[in-house]
């Protein structure tokens, strides 16, 4: 009954949100990110007004996005590519505060002990105790250019942090000449966790340039020795073009050492001119990344007006943009030819228009949701939701809408099987979906 009392609610606040209509451009106000513009939709919206696989009729299947699409010339390339059916099958849940009074968390990761490592965009670490305790900000983290998008963002437990008690963090890298970049550190969480100890910059996106915008960036490991970090198109043009061009790190995911060195076998390793370290290559802006239980990557990045993307990133792929690309530049009009199909670029296994303004995501794998084993939970900021993805033969068959009521900027499966959640406000928390009724 709760569920469906939560679906209910969920189509009647859906229904009822007429977001105000912002200006074109809100990835350009100092509000935090890709928060994108949403027209203001009515109370009058159906089930059919997309026509994207939801045409008005009895056997339809229903689907959590009914709101028009911002670029409906677009078509899917193939079907099932926006807009899956709400699943058969949910859980009953709820969501229990675990703490607060953090200053737009923008990511959490779990310690061995159950506590959680805590990143603060202005450029701060803590720990989070499983009991809700927050710890004071930890000393050594690296000096981080926290002008509007920018700050300390993502944070990863290495898999040999029991024996070496290995972090790394991700975070716009500042410079005396006013330009920045995505980078990456390793660090050692002291023993008594407060303070970073032998702290490296192992990894420094190039080029450095004038933006505070589309860092990335979010840290998943391969393996015990490599990692990926996927990062952003610092927003922008002409700089945004650069993603085409994998001489440069711009609108790329790359795969390196812990170290920091370039792996072997990476796919460009001996090309004459291609970055190294690159993975996957013409990406706008990923703020989500998780590996799945196979040890493949996925990400989710940041598209223009209605082309937030899912992709399984493989080596040496072009993921398109800004070549093609779902959706309209956020001022309106195409992007760049307003394609969305070329000969070399690969497609997004699924898209979101409107978008989603995708934040962290994990592939559930805890105990306490048996229907939802293997689906992957990404974070929304500007929906305030969790989207549940059901991902069956590398395609999205599947969408449910978990309404959270706040940013949610990192979604995390917990060692207790809870969904944590950090939340991207000014007074953030720290978030449980834990079953209803416990
Ligand atoms: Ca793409």
């Amino acid at each position: 009954m709760k569920s469906i009392l939560i679906a209910f609610s969920l189509i009647v606040l859906t229904a009822c949100s007429s977001e105000p209509a912002t200006s074109a451009n809100d990835e350009a106000t100092t509000s935090g990110d890709d928060t994108t513009s949403t027209t203001a939709q009515g109370a009058e919206q159906t089930a059919s007004a997309d026509g994207v696989g939801n045409e008005s009729s009895d056997q339809s299947p229903r689907v959590a996005e009914t709101r028009e699409r911002e670029a409906p010339h677009l078509e899917p390339a193939f079907s099932g590519q926006t807009r899956a059916p709400v699943p058969q099958s949910t859980e009953e849940w709820s969501v229990d505060t675990v703490a607060g009074g953090l200053e737009h968390p923008w990511a959490i990761e779990f310690l061995p002990d159950g506590s959680m490592l805590v990143t603060e965009r202005p450029g701060r670490l803590r720990v989070v105790g499983a009991d809700g305790s927050v710890s004071d900000p930890l000393l050594g983290v690296p000096a981080v250019d926290s002008r509007n998008q920018g700050g300390l963002l993502d944070v990863a437990v290495a898999p040999d942090f029991g024996s070496t008690r290995t972090i790394f963090l991700s975070f716009s890298e500042p410079h005396d000449d006013g330009t920045n970049n995505t980078a990456l550190a390793r660090a050692r969480l002291s023993e008594d966790r407060t303070a970073l100890e032998n702290v490296e910059i192992v990894f420094s996106q190039q080029p450095a340039v004038e933006s505070t915008g589309h860092y990335g960036s979010r840290i998943v490991f391969e393996d015990d020795d490599t990692l990926w970090l996927a990062m952003g198109d610092r927003q922008g043009h002409p700089v945004r073009q650069n993603a085409q061009d994998p001489t440069n790190h711009i609108g790329t995911v790359v795969r390196i050492n812990f170290d920091g060195s370039t792996p072997q076998d990476n796919p460009f390793v001996g090309h004459e001119s291609n970055r190294s370290e690159i993975w996957s290559w013409g990406h706008r802006n990923i703020q989500a990344a998780a590996r799945d239980a196979r040890g493949r990557l996925w990400t989710i990045e940041h598209g223009p007006r209605g082309g937030d993307e899912l992709n399984r990133p493989e080596a040496g792929k072009n993921y398109g943009w800004p070549t093609i690309s779902y959706g309209i530049e956020y001022r309106g009009g195409d992007v760049y030819e307003g394609r969305t199909e070329a000969e070399g670029m690969e497609q997004p296994v699924y898209f979101w228009d409107p978008v989603i303004a995708p934040s962290g995501m994990d592939f559930y794998d805890g105990e306490a949701f048996e229907s939802w084993q293997g689906d992957l939970l990404v974070g929304g900021l500007r929906t305030e939701r969790v989207s549940r993805l059901v991902i069956e033969d590398n395609r999205v068959t599947g969408e449910e809408w978990l309404d959270i009521g706040s940013r949610v900027r990192d979604v995390k499966t917990g060692p207790d099987g809870a969904v944590y959640l950090v939340t991207d406000e000014d007074d953030g928390q720290v978030l449980r979906i834990v079953p209803a009724g416990e």
